[in-house]
């Protein structure tokens, strides 16, 4: 594995340097590289679904290089999950009737400059979704007072510095999300408190190393997030159990293997977060029985092919997670029945357009 990853590295390198000789899309480790018709960078997906934009003059010199992040949560604690962008800093939130996304608006800024994640969850359990921001080990809070959200506090430093994934989840299930990290198959927590996160322990090593996405979700519904890696189409669990990740199981093969998305979401409302993958506008769904994943299937196509980010979140707050994709500022939405994702919708305009 190690070499494979060698190997990936130095094919990254070859991607950068060939920018120019390419005109099409690129998918690359979960990264995704977009060229326009001039031959010139438009875009990087990245695997933590942040997405780079590239910005030219009249004579093609680059202006700018501009980071954004496009986020679901349930931000105002009715129930229903929002659309959120972060960018330059900022937070920008258009909360969902349930029918639709609001007009946007600005919820927080002078968030710290060059932070390498930008997460949503809520850590001091009072239903509303936080914002954090993840800078070199440092985990800043800034939490939703409902209509903003405040200026931001250190909750714990040094957690995390040169991790490889960063991620929020209630791992031990007392309502607070909690903060953890992932380096080469270790996974290290930090628990909420309420007022902080507390010092960091280990919760499991040797789970998923070379892996290509790690998630977190509450696979089996006993209200703790577990621990998933993805691997070409593998999906491997270790269940939480409020005081570490238990040994790891391999719940589906073959499930997504050169998919463009892996995601974990509730979407039959049962309580048990299910594996999703997402493929040029194709969705497919592997349900979780608790034990392991389901026989996958397709709940909806054409719902997103050249899309910029896709997404899983309850935006209509009936239970189920719905699909999700946002494109140039507009964001389409594709409501889950339980069996499959209904014709997909466009619930907001101009939410990101800025870019
Ligand atoms: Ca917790
Ligand atoms: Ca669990
Ligand atoms: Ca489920
Ligand atoms: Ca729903």
């Amino acid at each position: 594995m190690t070499t494979k990853l060698r190997h990936y590295s130095i094919c990254i390198l070859v991607f950068l340097l060939g920018n120019y000789f390419y005109t099409t899309t690129y998918a690359f480790a979960n990264n995704e590289f977009i060229y326009d018709l001039s031959d010139r960078l438009k875009y990087i997906r990245t695997a933590s679904n942040q997405i780079i934009f590239y910005k030219y003059d009249v004579n093609g010199n680059l202006l700018s290089r501009e980071m954004a992040k496009m986020l679901l949560d349930d931000v105002n604690g009715d129930g229903k999950a929002d659309a959120i962008v972060y960018h330059n800093g900022e937070w920008w939130v258009s909360l969902s009737d349930g029918d639709s996304f609001g007009t946007h608006m600005k919820w927080g800024e002078g968030s710290i400059a060059g932070s390498q994640a930008q997460l949503l969850g809520d850590v001091n359990g009072d239903g509303k979704a936080d914002a954090i921001i993840y800078y070199k080990g440092k985990w800043n809070v800034s939490l939703s007072e409902g209509t903003q959200f405040s200026a931001h506090q250190l909750w714990v430093a040094g957690h995390g510095a040169g991790s490889q994934a960063q991620m929020l989840g209630d791992v031990n299930g007392d309502g607070k999300a909690d903060a953890i990290i992932y380096y080469d198959g270790e996974w290290w927590v930090s628990l909420s408190n309420g007022n902080g996160f507390d010092a960091y322990q280990k919760w499991a090593e040797g789970h998923g190393t070379g892996s290509q996405a790690q998630m977190l979700g509450d696979v089996n519904g006993d209200g703790k997030a577990d621990a998933i890696i993805y691997y070409d189409g593998e999906w491997w669990v270790s269940l939480s159990n409020g005081n570490g990740f238990n040994a790891y199981q391999k719940w589906v093969e073959g499930h997504g293997a050169g998919s463009q998305a892996q995601m974990l979401g509730d979407v039959n409302g049962d309580g048990k977060a299910d594996a999703i993958i997402y493929y040029d506008g194709e969705w497919w769904v592997s349900l979780s029985n608790g034990n392991g994943f389901k026989a996958y299937q397709k709940w909806v196509e054409g719902h997103g092919a050249g899309s910029q980010a896709q997404m899983l979140g309850d935006v209509n707050g009936d239970g189920k997670a719905d699909a999700i994709i946002y494109y140039d500022g507009e964001w389409w939405v594709s409501l889950s029945n339980g069996n499959g994702f209904d014709a997909y919708r466009k619930w907001a305009d101009g939410h990101g357009t800025s870019l």
